[in-house]
């Protein structure tokens, strides 16, 4: 039966992140999930907090790009464990539609984008994650390749958000815009930026981006 798990420890797993503490942030882990803990709640409150704690200091020079790329990695290694777990957790669903996804070019984060791509296929999408820095071509292409129902694009960079309006403008060409949807999300995105690029949603998170899907693709 799955114990309660307080804000205690997810505070704990956070701080894991900010230490740069791998050990300690699987030993976590794995003991949370042997407790019945949700798998997204320890990205969201733990994990999730932790980095933006680093990425604040970072951004206010009270920490430096070596430190960054410390906690990016425990937290990429424990988002990879729970990853596995939410794909598992949503593996005998049918398929809702299919969106490919990915960071645009000229960005390589791809914390966030993972997260979106294994909690829309543990909610029953099929998913092709086409990685970081995709060039708009190759989100044209996918769309073709796999038939997809929808573009997924993320990005935490200001300077690189403007591709997904390229994305969108090279769809148009390929006559593709019509036949699927397109959903943005990161950081610095918002709805009133999705608006003006022409993107059919916005996702604020990984649960919004369920939601948003749902919407998008609920009548087909
Ligand atoms: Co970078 N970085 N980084 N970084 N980094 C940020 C984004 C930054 C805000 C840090 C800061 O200055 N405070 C800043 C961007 C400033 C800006 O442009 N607005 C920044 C910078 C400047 C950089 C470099 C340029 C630094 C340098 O080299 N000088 C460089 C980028 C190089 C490049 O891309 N060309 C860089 C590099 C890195 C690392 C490699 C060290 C590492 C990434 C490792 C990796 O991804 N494998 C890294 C990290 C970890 C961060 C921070 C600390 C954390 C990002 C993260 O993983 N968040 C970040 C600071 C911050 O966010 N406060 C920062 C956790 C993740 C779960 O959240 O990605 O927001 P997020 O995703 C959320 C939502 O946004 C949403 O749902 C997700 C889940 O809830 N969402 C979607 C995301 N995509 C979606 C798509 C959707 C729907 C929802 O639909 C399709």
């Amino acid at each position: 039966m799955a114990e309660t798990i307080g804000s205690e420890y997810f505070d704990r797993l956070a701080k894991t992140v900010v230490d740069c503490d791998k050990n300690e942030c699987i030993r976590l882990i794995n003991e949370g999930l042997a407790k019945g803990m949700d798998p997204l709640e320890a990205i969201e409150k733990g994990l999730g907090k932790g980095i933006i704690k680093v990425g604040d200091d970072f951004g206010e020079g009270s920490c430096f790009l070596p430190e960054l790329i410390g906690a990016a990695d425990v937290m990429k290694e424990g988002v990879a464990i729970l990853d596995e777990k939410i794909r598992a957790e949503g593996k005998t669903r049918r398929s809702l539609g299919k969106v490919v996804i990915g960071t645009v070019k000229g960005d390589i984060h791809d914390i966030g984008k993972s997260v979106v791509a294994a909690v829309l296929q543990a909610n029953g999408y099929d998913v092709v994650d086409l990685g970081i820095d995709v060039e708009a071509d190759r989100f044209v292409k996918a769309v073709t390749e796999h038939n997809a129902d929808c573009v997924g694009m993320s990005s935490l960079l200001t300077l690189a958000i403007q591709q997904m309006g390229t994305v969108i403008e090279h769809l148009r060409q390929a006559k593709l815009r019509d036949k699927v949807k397109v959903m943005v999300g990161g950081a610095p995105v918002t709805q009133e930026f999705a608006d003006e690029i022409g993107a059919d949603a916005f996702g604020y998170d990984a649960a919004d981006a369920v939601r948003k899907m749902e919407t998008l693709l609920g009548d087909r």
